[in-house]
């Protein structure tokens, strides 16, 4: 059987459950999905020459990391021909590109640091979400930022935050797409705090000195992201799930929560936060990864809680309520592969969610027709996804899934080998 026959007796079968493939396809080949540029040189940007800091680690050494703005651009564009769907830039503030000889700290960074990756942007008529790096720099003290007791210190990152949301309102003027600007920090304590109060009311008045800064909010998305505990930070976070929900909800004319899954108690779902949130928030936005014990940062796999979570988004309608984006690093495989697998992994998930009957099976639960609802949701696994996922890619103009890998092979030898 050749891909169109396989394809059309698949379109068959699901339309025999009441799903049409050719709109599921149609709705995500539409869906921005942020890529994230950090996953290229293992978090580290080019405004500094030391490791990563601030609660966060990668592992691995694998030849061929990118090593200047032209190579992590190169890299991105490997990617992007090598995933179905519509991609969108995710930056940290960390790369910025300097003229030769230039360098000013992360509270002086400007726009035009940044205008290489809008003529990247443009490039492909994608839009732009961005990030203020509060990690790996001498101005973290005792590993606090915006929470640190010392004024100057919080002075400093407040700035830095400042700073970002004119550059997040220029990337939305110039792209013509809206920013997500997310803030994360890693304060925190490795062990018992005698004051876990006070470092948070220090960091709620920074956020709140940060949006301070004058922007619009329907083209720059401030959203603030928890996490339970980090490495070096094992015993307290300021930036808890607690504290950064309220925080959103208090500032709801200009501020949205971030999940990101690998930032709760193993037993914890976002798959369930998210419909909780939706009830509250009119918008809010995710960071996709894959926890492993206690990292948070593994490359997204196609698991049952990746599938869970794209159908929450998509059996709530909410896909123009929530801003999706990647967010794993792996410096122990090849890492353009490791962008392409996690990457096609999250369209997977999506495009499996929108060929789910979901009116049906929500219809079943509210009947109280919980056997059958059993029943179906069980044989909805097993309907032909290959033959949708391959047409998919067909359409998308990109290769199958037998066919990529052998792209990043040939880049592997032709380009990733060749650096130093
Ligand atoms: C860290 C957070 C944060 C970072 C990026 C680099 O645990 O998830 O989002 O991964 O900002
Ligand atoms: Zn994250």
């Amino acid at each position: 059987m050749t891909n169109k026959e396989r394809y059309a007796s698949a379109k068959e079968m699901y339309a025999k459950t009441g799903v049409d493939t050719e709109k599921a396809m149609e709705i995500l080949k539409e869906l921005p999905i942020s890529l994230h540029c950090w996953q290229g040189d293992d978090v580290i940007g080019f405004d500094h020459d030391g490791p990563l800091t601030g609660g966060i680690q990668t592992t691995g050494n694998y030849p061929g990391k990118a090593r200047t703005p032209r190579q992590l651009m190169e890299d991105i564009e490997k990617v992007i021909a090598l995933v179905p769907g519509k991609v969108k830039l995710n930056l940290h503030a960390c790369y910025a590109v300097f003229e030769e000889g230039e360098y000013v700290d992360r509270d002086k960074i400007e726009p035009r640091h940044f205008a290489k990756w809008v003529e990247l942007a443009k490039k492909y008529g994608i839009g732009i979400d961005f990030n203020p790096t509060f990690f790996s720099h001498p101005k973290m003290k005792d590993g606090l930022t915006l929470s640190s007791p010392d004024p100057e210190i919080r002075r400093f990152w407040i700035e830095h935050g400042k700073a970002c949301i004119r550059i997040s309102s220029y990337f939305a003027e110039e792209t013509g797409i809206p920013c997500v600007m997310n803030i994360w920090t890693g304060d925190g304590y490795k062990d018992v705090p005698a004051d876990r109060m006070g470092p948070r009311m220090r960091y709620k008045e920074s956020i709140e000195e940060i949006l301070s800064e004058p922007f619009d909010y329907n083209k720059v998305k401030p959203c603030v992201e928890s996490k339970v505990f980090g490495i070096g930070v094992e015993a307290y976070t300021a930036g808890s799930a607690e504290f950064t929900l309220s925080f959103a909800a208090a500032h709801r004319d200009k501020c949205m929560p971030l999940m990101d899954n690998g930032h709760y108690h193993p037993t914890e779902v976002v798959s369930d936060k998210i419909p909780a949130l939706l009830c509250f928030y009119p918008e809010l936005a995710l960071h996709i990864t894959r926890g492993v014990r206690w990292d948070s940062d593994h490359v997204l796999l196609l698991d049952d809680e990746t599938k869970e979570i794209a159908k929450e988004i998509v059996r709530n309608n909410a896909t123009d309520r929530v801003y999706m984006a990647l967010d794993y690093f792996d410096a122990s495989i090849n890492r353009i592969s490791a962008w392409v697998v996690g990457f096609r992994s999250w369209q997977k998930a999506m495009l499996m969610a929108l060929c789910t009957p979901n009116e049906e099976l929500k219809r079943l639960q509210d009947e109280g027709n919980f056997t059958k609802l059993m029943v179906m949701q069980e044989e909805a696994k097993l309907l032909p996804f290959g033959d949708v996922w391959a047409e998919y890619c067909e359409r998308c103009g990109v290769a199958g899934d037998t066919a990529w890998f052998d792209e990043i092979l040939a880049y592997e030898k032709d380009v990733l080998s060749k650096r130093s």
